[in-house]
């Protein structure tokens, strides 16, 4: 008895091309591990996809693993997430489902507002789904939910939702494990850490979803079980160098940067150059990134990824360089964080990011929206 519960794999997430690249190369990392393992199946629960209209581009990839799968005749179950699952209730799963690379075993009936369960049947298993949705919709519908008995098989049931008890004292809605029907084991999806308790388990993300993800896991993971022992696979593919500096003085900032990176090995690494401090000195836009990223290159390191938001000004009477246009909105923004400070102000930064993409050529205005909004409610945490 021995199977793969992976999830939030992300497929096509992250705007910088290495890091989608380093994502996609996660889950085939994962892939090329069950393969070698000879599972009898994998499980992904839930967001497979970053959102319900992956690129082209995402799809040949994801299409490729899946192939090399039914190849080796391994199965793949699955579960929509919040992120592949768009409000109109359309998933590209169901397009991997009917060509034939997967199972999407959410199958359910209502009555009498319970949610009632029916299994796949595969071998001597009975895997149960009900996939996640926006907002974590899903919580209320798995209050009470009940399965369709399946004496005698091992019962799996797959959810992309959020658990009390894995979650602590966090102010966000979740359902009870002790509610939910008994079963062998409870493949969980949805929450990016990785957790394992008695016959449950968080198979944690593919591959981190953002920079705070990216430092705090260092990398991605899913499970094994194997006769009832839960194997916790960790995907590192590349080393970490994470670099703490402040700045007081913006006009030496670049070659202390610099030579703060001279002493780590960068050889193939993430770096992650994290500023902080209140200015006494020149402006942000006086640390040249550009010189920092060449020095990051010639060191052969795999991705800079630079952040700033903690870099703060002394006074709001700052003078704008009115030429750089870039440049100018942020400083309007870091001088309005300046005087309203605020704990929502780190949500514009990453949300002017967000809703500055443009609408693709063929794609209709209510999935461009869709779109647009599920991007700026992953920045919300909504
Ligand atoms: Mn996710």
């Amino acid at each position: 008895m021995k199977f793969a519960h992976m999830g939030d794999c992300h497929l096509g997430g992250w705007r910088h091309p290495a890091l989608k690249e380093l994502n996609f190369l996660s889950f085939q990392a994962a892939i090329n591990k069950c393969i070698k393992e000879k599972v009898e199946f994998i499980l992904i629960t839930g967001d497979l996809f970053d959102n319900p209209y992956p690129s082209i581009e995402t799809l040949k990839e994801a299409f490729q693993e899946f192939r090399r799968l039914k190849e080796e005749r391994i199965p793949v179950f699955i579960i929509a997430g919040s992120h592949d699952y768009s409000s109109a209730g359309k998933t590209f799963l169901d397009v991997l489902d009917r060509a034939g690379f997967c199972t999407n075993v959410s199958n359910f009936e209502e009555k009498n507002n319970t949610i009632f369960l029916h299994p796949t049947l595969y071998k001597n298993y009975a895997i149960y789904g009900y996939s996640g949705k926006k907002s974590s919709l899903e919580v209320e519908d798995l209050e009470g939910v009940k399965i369709q008995d399946s004496p005698g098989l091992f019962k799996i049931l797959m959810l992309h939702t959020a658990i009390r008890d894995a979650l602590g004292t966090l102010p966000i809605k979740a359902v009870d494990h002790t509610k939910l029907p008994k079963v062998n084991y409870l493949a969980l999806g949805h929450l990016h850490i990785f957790y394992q308790k008695e016959n449950r388990a968080y198979s944690g993300p593919i591959f981190p979803n953002n920079l705070s993800e990216l430092e705090e896991l260092k990398g991605g993971s899913f499970c094994i079980y194997d006769n009832g022992k839960i194997i916790r696979e960790e995907i590192r593919l590349k080393p970490l160098r994470v670099i703490n500096l402040e700045i007081k003085n913006a006009l030496k900032a670049t070659d202390e940067i610099i030579s703060t990176l001279e002493k780590e090995n960068l050889n193939d690494a993430i770096v992650i150059v994290k500023l902080y401090g209140m200015l006494e000195k020149g402006k942000l836009s006086d640390i040249d990134f550009s010189k920092i990223e060449s020095f990051t290159r010639k060191n052969n390191s795999y991705v800079l990824l630079k952040s700033t938001s903690k870099i703060h000004m002394p006074d709001s009477e700052m003078k704008f360089d009115i030429l750089d246009s870039g440049n100018l909105e942020q400083e309007i923004v870091k001088k309005f964080e300046n005087t309203n400070p605020g704990k929502f102000n780190s949500f514009i930064d990453p949300l002017m990011k967000a809703l500055q993409v443009e609408k693709q050529d063929d794609e209709k205005t209510s999935n461009f929206e869709e779109r647009i909004l599920a991007e700026a409610g992953k920045i919300l945490k909504i």
